[in-house]
């Protein structure tokens, strides 16, 4: 998995908020409301418990920080361990800790000690962006059910099936064309069974065609993989990402609206996973 780095974060806050403000416009929902939304699931009074771990590239600058301030930003109480790794755990538990944040260079993971939830961050990342898409409501946005999705990895293959799941029809591309015919060949086979409702609604991304889209996810560590000719203008890119695959030059030339930050986003989705039942 791509690792953030300290210079990914610098700007984090900045971004958490700047983006939930759009969240807000494109939906009608904050963050939080959206998440809450997505999993049926409320807040109550839960202690968060963030533990740095010092496995593999060992402790990323900022990182448990980010997710303090993410923690913090939507009214949570939250705290960073004194100890890393399984000694900030064991303090986890003896703070009486709700929740656990913990991640090594393979998984970031939400884990609920008293519902026994567990959460990961590249499925609810994939999720929450592609909700975004899905729920936006600007006029044009509305009217069309249908999204180019860049990237078929970890993030990209959730919010894929996501897409699926509210009926959108989805071109799919990735720098990997077996990838891309295994998730063509997957869906096609779902035309029987229960999974019916996913079937053939998804078909190889023809960057030659020029066909043109309002909503697109974009999920890969690649500069420029937005190209321009699927742009309209007022496109949608809701892209975890990083670094984001759409040059300034073509954000301004079509006015796209871009939902990017590195890691409060998919780690609010996270929390909301593992959060009780409303
Ligand atoms: P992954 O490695 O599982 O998937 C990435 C996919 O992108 C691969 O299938 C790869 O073939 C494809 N790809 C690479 N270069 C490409 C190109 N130039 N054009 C088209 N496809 C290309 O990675 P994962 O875990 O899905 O993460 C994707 C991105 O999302 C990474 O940049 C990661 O850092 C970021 N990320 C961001 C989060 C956030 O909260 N913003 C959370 C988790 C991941
Ligand atoms: C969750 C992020 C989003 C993109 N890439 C993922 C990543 O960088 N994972 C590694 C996180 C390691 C954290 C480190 C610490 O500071 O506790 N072990
Ligand atoms: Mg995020």
């Amino acid at each position: 998995m791509a690792l953030l780095t300290p210079d990914d974060l610098k700007n984090m806050t900045d971004d958490l908020v700047e983006n939930d403000t759009l969240i807000h416009k494109l939906t009608g929902f904050s963050l939080d409301r959206l998440c809450s939304e997505i999993y049926k699931t409320e807040k109550k009074k839960e202690k968060i418990a963030i533990i740095p771990v010092t496995a593999g590239c060992g402790i990323i600058g900022r990182f448990s920080e980010s997710l303090l301030f993410t923690v913090k930003h939507f009214g949570m109480d939250g705290f960073i361990t004194k100890n890393t790794d399984v000694a900030g755990f064991y303090e986890a538990v003896m703070s009486d800790a709700d929740i656990v944040l913990m991640a090594d260079d393979l998984a970031f993971i939400a884990y609920n000690l008293k519902n026994k939830k567990i959460a990961h961050n590249q499925i609810c990342t994939g999720r929450v962006y592609a909700e975004i898409l899905c729920r936006s409501k600007t006029p044009d946005l509305v009217a069309e059910k249908k999204a180019l999705v860049i990237g078929l990895g970890k993030v990209g293959t959730p919010a894929l099936e996501t897409l699926l799941k509210y009926g959108y029809d989805v071109s799919a591309f990735d720098a990997d064309e077996k990838r891309v015919n295994d998730v063509i060949s997957y869906y096609s086979k779902l035309n029987t069974g229960p999974h019916t409702d996913l079937a053939g609604r998804v078909k190889k991304y023809d960057k030659n065609a020029g066909e043109k889209f309002y909503k697109i996810l974009e999920a890969t560590p690649a500069l420029d993989t937005v190209p321009e000719n699927c742009l309209k203008n007022g496109s949608l890119l809701s892209t975890p990402g990083i670094p984001c695959g759409l040059s300034k030059k073509l954000q301004e030339k079509y006015n796209v609206m871009i939902v990017q930050e590195p890691l409060g986003i998919g780690t609010l989705s996270m929390l909301y996973a593992v959060f009780d039942e409303k």
